[in-house]
């Protein structure tokens, strides 16, 4: 009796893992070389970019972000309307599989209301949330402030 508990545990045991295999395989999407560009000086609103990458061969959307060290954050885009660079939020950002990239110019990650001031080499954690309820973390290195897009 005591040796058929034992092995009926050992079963649900492997049931569960093989559930917890399955859940880490629906994650396909990843975040690579993130950054944030470097607060202009007394401005407390900046953007976040980052690589994102769907190994999967479901298309993905990003559907909100959110950043604990600022106010607010948005999903945003920059497009040429005119001759002039406009930007403004979108409420999803399409993951195809393979490579989707957020850079200057283009989509973003706009934050706004940043509590403390990060200096250049800092990290700043921003979470993204897809289509599917699951989270993507990004932690995005602070980086000087260039020419402007
Ligand atoms: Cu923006």
């Amino acid at each position: 009796m005591k040796r058929h508990m034992q092995s009926l545990i050992a079963i649900m045991c492997l049931a569960a893992a093989a559930i917890a295999v399955a859940h880490a395989q629906t994650q396909t999407v990843t975040a690579r070389d993130a950054w944030m560009r470097e607060p202009a000086p007394s401005r407390d609103v900046t953007a976040v970019f980052v690589v994102l990458e769907n190994s999967g061969s479901v298309a993905r959307a990003v559907v909100s972000v959110a950043c604990e060290a600022a106010d607010k954050a948005e999903l945003h885009e920059m497009k040429n309307e005119n001759g002039m660079m406009r930007m403004s939020p979108v409420k999803s950002i399409p993951l195809p599989a393979g490579k989707t990239e957020l850079k200057p110019g283009g989509l973003h990650i706009m934050i706004f209301g940043i509590k403390q001031r990060p200096a250049v080499g800092d990290h700043v954690n921003v979470t993204l949330t897809l289509d599917d309820g699951s989270t993507v973390p990004v932690s995005a290195v602070v980086r000087k402030q260039e020419s402007m897009q």
